[in-house]
């Protein structure tokens, strides 16, 4: 077994939406272990520490329909650049959120490192809003769009490049809940999506092979994962802003992690949007670590 250098990056980030609390899912992703198991895999484990998060000027822009620009952008930034240089560095970044508004940042970290870098957004939704085409304003509706090119320029262009991301490049699982804008997005860009539909009518071993397949046709060097717990059911993550019933059950996620973890595809992570103060007794988190072990390396027998 290919044994790994993680950094976890915690990222206390609640601007990209309205629910507090989702500011504490890094804590409550260490208090379920997440060090432990990892190293219990062979793995060495650096925790790096929390991303400065600056709450000062909320809300200082209601006329962009971007809540909280300015400090989302400024935590990216940060974050953005850890990444950069935990991959300088040789090391697997590992990014625990925090809202998905994050990804925007840990994308923008990654993604000049590769030629080619291909990303799986496991999630109930297809976060491709733009502020024209937001319900609601919320940024950690907008991160999957920030990587492509589209919406605010100075979301589209942190760390100073643009698009981050090709739309061939990513692949969508776990989508039921997708407003008419993003549809739209889909359709133009193409981009592959195995909504909830197909995970029912295939099963998740055939939607992963698929996926897994897709990479490497696309011949992508590398391909990040970006998880959004309400991905899951809420049966199984309760502890979520916005969850959406319908979703993807424990086993099979479990089983697209252990899939993903022998195509060794994986090069990065994140687990977003825990939200310990809607949970019930850190169930959310206690599945994230679950999910991680599985991705790096634990097996049943
Ligand atoms: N699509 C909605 C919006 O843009 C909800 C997004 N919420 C998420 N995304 N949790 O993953 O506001
Ligand atoms: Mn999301
Ligand atoms: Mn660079
Ligand atoms: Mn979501």
């Amino acid at each position: 077994m290919n044994k790994l250098s993680i950094s976890i990056i915690g990222v206390p980030m609640d601007l990209g939406q309205n629910r507090r609390g989702v500011d504490m899912g890094p804590s409550a992703i260490r208090y379920a272990g997440v060090v432990e198991r990892l190293q219990n895999l062979g793995h060495s484990v650096k925790d790096e520490g929390d991303i400065a998060i600056s709450h000062t000027r909320k809300e200082q822009s209601p006329n962009t329909h971007l809540r909280n620009l300015e400090d989302v952008i400024e935590g990216n930034t940060n974050l953005a650049n850890k990444v950069h240089e935990v991959l300088s560095e040789g090391k697997y970044p590992l990014v625990l959120g925090g809202d998905h508004s994050i990804a925007i940042g840990t994308l923008a970290g990654l993604a000049d490192r590769y030629e080619n870098l291909g990303v799986i957004w496991y999630d109930a939704h297809a976060d491709l809003n733009t502020a024209e085409t937001s319900p609601s304003g919320n940024i950690h509706g907008m991160p999957l769009a920030a990587s492509l090119g589209l919406g605010h320029e100075d979301l589209v262009n942190i760390r100073s490049y643009a698009p981050k991301i090709k739309p061939e490049n990513v692949v969508i699982i776990g989508a039921r809940s997708v407003d008419p804008g993003e549809r739209e997005l889909i359709k133009e860009k193409g981009i592959k999506v195995f909504s909830m539909h197909e995970i029912d009518k295939h099963g998740m071993t055939e939607v992963m092979n698929q996926t897994i397949s897709y990479f490497h046709e696309r011949k992508v060097d590398g391909v990040h994962l970006s998880l959004d717990l309400d991905g899951l059911d809420p049966l199984y993550t309760p502890g979520v802003g916005t969850p959406v019933p319908g979703g993807i059950s424990y086993r099979e996620s479990h089983l697209a992690m252990e899939m993903l973890y022998s195509s060794n595809l994986i090069t990065s992570a994140e687990f977003v949007e825990v939200n310990p103060i809607l949970d019930e007794k850190n169930k959310t988190a206690d599945v994230a670590v679950g999910l991680m072990g599985s991705l790096f390396g634990e097996s049943l027998i």
